[in-house]
């Protein structure tokens, strides 16, 4: 009896613990990554300054790019912003890390408390009606490189922490992805399988041990 089962149900166990995995890797699960490709995020967004009441909405650019929450976004940004008139436009996204945007009595940041001189980004929909839109979250930092987990759904917005833009030069060129999060049947699938494998490993002991 033993010799039968060694022949016959650790066959089957690998196959479909197999046939899990290979299923988790297959084109349907990795189309569900979504992607935005190359975005330009110009260091002159536009002709203005910000003030003690806040900067205008359109200072954040909307990508176009959907992320629902829960998703891992994942971010890589590179290229070249001079921040004042005549400065070469070599200032890469990080922007000046662990120096808070302060606001004060003449400059006021996009967003205070985050890097400044650096490629910032928010989540939230300002194009559909208000009663029905989703608000823009908080501003995050991202700089060259982000990799987070989303905590509302909405557009992906860049904005450069700056407070004048209109003497910048140069951009900045994003991309992005967006992983949602596996599907419960996806999960137990993927659980089966291991169980699968564990279960057929284990049985192949039992097998070379009884031989
Ligand atoms: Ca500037």
């Amino acid at each position: 009896m033993v010799f039968v089962r060694t022949q016959t149900l650790p066959g089957h166990c690998s196959y479909l613990g197999v046939a899990a995995l290979l299923l988790l890797a297959s084109p349907a699960v990795a189309s569900s990554i979504r992607t935005l490709d190359s975005f330009a995020v110009p260091g002159l967004i536009a002709s203005v300054d910000c003030n003690a009441t806040g900067c205008p909405e359109y200072i954040w650019i909307n990508t176009g790019f959907w992320v629902d929450e829960g998703d891992t976004l994942t971010i890589h940004a590179e290229g070249g912003i001079g921040f004042s008139s005549g400065s070469p436009a070599t200032d890469g996204p990080d922007g000046q890390v662990g120096i808070p945007a302060e606001p004060h009595d003449v400059y006021y940041y996009v967003a205070s408390n985050l890097n400044r001189y650096s490629l910032i980004g928010r989540i939230g929909d300002p194009g559909v009606p208000p009663s029905t839109r989703h608000r823009l979250g908080d501003p995050f930092n991202v700089g060259a490189d982000l990799v987070s987990v989303a905590d509302r759904s909405g557009f992906l917005h860049f904005s450069v922490n700056d407070s004048y833009f209109y003497d910048n030069s140069g951009e900045w060129v994003a991309t992005a992805s967006a992983q949602p999060i596996p599907e419960p049947s996806t999960l137990s699938l993927f659980a089966a399988g291991v169980a699968f494998l564990s279960f057929s490993r284990w049985s192949r002991k039992g097998d070379a041990r009884a031989l």
